[in-house]
């Protein structure tokens, strides 16, 4: 995975009508980035926040979410679920209805997408391009000060530009911390999957019996019962290293679940 410079992304920005922010449904707080929304804000340009993985949360608290997003802090936002192609066709109306006035006298329209890592953006990217187009153009008059942008024709006059700005993860969260390099160099995997474990134990107490059949409030029995269902043995002992990447890795595909609420922590009265 390889971070997209501050200054790639200004010049994303400055290229877009319009700027998507992927985010994951499961913890939206943790998996924004308050930097890129600067930058964006800054701009002028309009940002619509995508509120991803939608299938693994209830709609109410997807609501709760768009609502946060655009009551609090007055961004425009949407929830889908990129995996299942739910809402993508709200998504095409939204980047219609919100470029209506800065669109090029031809009516292109021309999209960015951003986000931390595995919120979803290769797999929106796909969805959207669907038929359409497989191959890019050159974007017509570009700059391009770092690189030349090219564009994806997804249909309807919409254009995305085919380099998805990978934000670097901010905060000390565990979302950041896994979201921050590949599973495979992590410092200290094992720390890392208790805490993520935790983290999604206090929100889903069902949530690895649901994932794996494993029924435990215990961050190492369940790391554990992940090495033992995989037969994953080393030195005679379970496999506690490998077990943990799993885990990680499980979680960052969408397979395991908790949600919570803007509500439920304050964010709204
Ligand atoms: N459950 C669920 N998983 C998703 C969704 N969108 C993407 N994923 C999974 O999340 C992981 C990361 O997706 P990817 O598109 O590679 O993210 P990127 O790193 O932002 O490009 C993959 O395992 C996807 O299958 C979604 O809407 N729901
Ligand atoms: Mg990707």
């Amino acid at each position: 995975m390889k971070f997209a410079s501050w200054r790639l992304v200004r010049e994303l920005v400055e290229l877009s009508h319009v700027v998507l922010e992927l985010t994951d449904s499961r913890d939206p707080l943790n998996t924004r980035s308050t930097r890129l929304e600067k930058i964006v804000t800054n701009s002028g340009k309009p940002l619509l926040v995508v509120i991803n993985k939608a299938d693994l949360v209830p709609r109410d608290i997807c609501e709760e979410w768009k609502e946060y997003f655009e009551k609090k802090l007055r961004y425009r936002a949407v929830y889908i679920s990129a995996r299942s192609r739910l809402g993508t066709h709200i998504l095409r109306r939204n980047l219609k209805r919100i470029t209506q006035k800065s669109r090029t006298v031809e009516g292109r329209i021309v999209v960015s997408i951003f986000g931390l890592p595995k919120v979803g953006k290769s797999t929106l990217v796909n969805v959207l391009k669907g038929r359409h187009s497989a191959s890019t153009s050159p974007y017509p008059g570009s700059p391009g000060y770092t690189f030349r942008a090219r564009l994806f024709n997804i249909g309807g006059g919409i254009y995305l530009i085919d380099t998805p700005g990978i934000v670097p993860p901010e905060g000390g969260d565990v979302e950041s911390i896994i979201r921050s390099r590949p599973v495979d160099e992590l410092e200290n995997p094992e720390k890392v999957a208790v805490d993520l474990v935790l983290k999604v134990l206090k929100y889903n107490k069902k949530a690895f019996l649901e994932a794996y059949n494993i029924e435990s409030d215990n961050p190492y029995e369940i790391i554990a019962g992940v090495a033992r269902l995989r037969g994953w043995v080393r030195g005679g002992e379970l496999d506690m290293f490998e077990a943990s990447k799993k885990i990680i890795r499980d979680y960052l595909d969408g397979e395991i679940v908790y949600y919570y609420s803007p509500y439920e922590v304050g964010l709204m009265p």
